[in-house]
């Protein structure tokens, strides 16, 4: 089987976990017990939550240094502080790294999570299209040359700004024009979603909606969608109605770096400007970054303070680190066995009479209707915690159940692949997720009336799933070696 999992020396890492846990405590003991006791939780978790993984104590050692201590706004050689030059080496190692293992010809690792990489993207938009050709006009050569009645101008024109994106049901995420996300105030949104009968992207429905909006961005990408999106596509969509496309491949960007989406399905070659995060299953620090073509360049490096607080110099230490590591010949394993993974989760699960949207998975993840069982998406998550796997409920498209209880529970592979598992194990874990699920029930709350909160299991099957669960993680040790004791 391909080694998955990130070798460490595991007597280097424990003295130093040792040593800094020992120094923490003299200050605030309360502290260091929390961060044992995470580990502790992390390593007793079958955790199936899409979005998280596990850094390699080679990541996690980065961020715990005085690189912390430096402030360093501006870019690498230009920065506004004096005494840069190690945040500089690190900087720009993290874009190097970055740009080898996408082949972008432009990376900013900046940002500080996904909706910084997307204001920073949504920002470059906007500066780019305003210098061109509309500053021209005005005579302004710079957007940072604008005057104050230029900008009054300006807010009037972005009013009309225009983003279409896919529909949180169907799986997008909030940063793409959503309402409770800045996006949603900076433009006038529209969504695409998937096609009722099968649950997948309908690139013609796509086509149809942006000819009749005509959005400044066409944004792809997803949060909760169990397939690969053809970009090729959605680029020809985009230069059809004259838009810019931004992909955020925050979910996928491991299986990116790890060429398994390659060709059309690699967002890199065919979008303007790509966002991401790089601890999802990229497996890096917990930030965000942004891939580009060169037009956008200049506008993406002023994201801080255009948007986005002082690097984090530890953090981009970090992603150095992460992006070394996923460059290397073992990381593209990895990422296939994450596909494989989800592919054995879902046949194993729809084998046992599960209903999956879109009937399978392409990617890292598996959304499960869980309607089929009489639940609701909150009624389930919280059922297979009580069990002791972890997921998080999540709507489906046309979710009767809003976007708080849901019908939906989403399941992901690249924490548990992580740790080792292989299809035999994901299969096991159908099986538990399916035996707890069959065996919950809603219940009534107080007055008699249906809840969608409420629910019971069946005796026994809480404790006896819990104790199956334990058993698989133990077969694959987290940070195998690590000795906190
Ligand atoms: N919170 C991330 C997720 O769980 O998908 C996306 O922002």
């Amino acid at each position: 089987m391909t080694d998955v999992t990130p070798a460490f020396d595991a007597t280097a890492a424990s003295t130093a976990y040792r040593s800094a846990l020992s120094v923490i405590a003299e200050v605030e003991p309360r502290v260091a017990d929390a961060i044992g006791a995470e580990l502790a939780d992390q390593r007793a978790s079958l955790k199936l939550i899409a979005s998280e993984n596990y850094a390699s104590p080679a990541v996690l050692l980065t961020m715990g240094t005085w690189l912390s201590d430096k402030y360093a706004e501006g870019t690498v050689g230009h920065r506004f502080y004096a005494g840069c030059q190690n945040v500089d080496t690190v900087e720009g190692l993290a874009a190097e790294h970055a740009r080898e293992l996408f082949g972008a010809p432009h990376a900013y690792v900046q940002p500080h999570s996904g909706i910084d990489a997307n204001l920073v993207a949504f920002w470059a938009v906007l500066a780019q299209r305003i210098e061109s050709p509309a500053l021209e006009r005005a005579g302004v050569r710079h957007v940072n040359d604008l005057t104050d009645e230029d900008w009054a101008t300006l807010r009037h024109a972005l009013g009309d700004q225009r983003m279409l994106g896919m529909s949180l049901d169907a799986g997008g995420h909030l940063t793409h024009g959503f309402r409770p996300n800045i996006s949603g105030k900076m433009f006038a949104q529209s969504s695409y979603g998937t096609d009722p009968e099968t649950g997948l992207l309908d690139y013609d429905a796509v086509r149809a909606r942006a000819r009749e909006f005509r959005p400044l961005i066409l944004m792809a990408g997803y949060s909760a969608y169990p397939r690969r999106v053809d970009f090729a596509k959605m680029r020809e969509i985009a230069d059809e109605v004259g838009a810019t496309l931004v992909v955020d491949m925050a979910h996928f960007a491991g299986l990116v770096a790890g060429k398994v989406f390659t060709g059309d399905f690699d967002p890199v070659p065919h979008a303007h400007v790509v966002t991401s995060t790089s601890h999802k299953s990229l497996r890096g620090p917990r930030g965000g970054f942004v891939l580009c073509q060169p037009e956008y360049a200049d506008a993406v490096d002023r994201g801080c303070p255009m948007v986005l607080g002082g690097p984090l110099p530890h953090v981009m230490a970090a992603k150095a680190v992460a992006f070394a590591e996923a460059r290397r010949p073992q990381f593209a394993g990895y990422a296939q066995t994450v596909v494989d993974n989800a592919v054995a989760l879902a046949e194993g699960l729809s084998r046992r009479g599960a209903r999956l949207v879109t009937g399978g998975t392409e990617n890292h993840l598996v959304l499960l209707d869980v309607s089929t069982f009489g639940l609701t998406g909150r009624q389930a998550e919280s059922a297979l915690l009580d069990a002791g796997i972890v997921t998080n409920r999540n709507a489906i498209p046309a979710d009767p159940n809003g976007a708080w209880y849901t019908s939906g529970v989403r399941l992901g592979t690249p924490a548990l692949t992580t740790r080792g598992f292989g299809a035999a194990e994901f299969d096991r874990t159908a099986e538990l997720v399916v035996d707890v699920l069959s065996h919950t029930s809603p219940t009534a709350t107080r007055d008699g009336s249906p809840s969608k909160a409420k629910y019971a299991v069946d005796g026994g099957v809480a404790d006896k799933t819990r104790a199956a669960a334990a058993e698989l993680v133990a077969a694959h040790p987290l940070y195998p070696g690590l000795d906190l004791a």
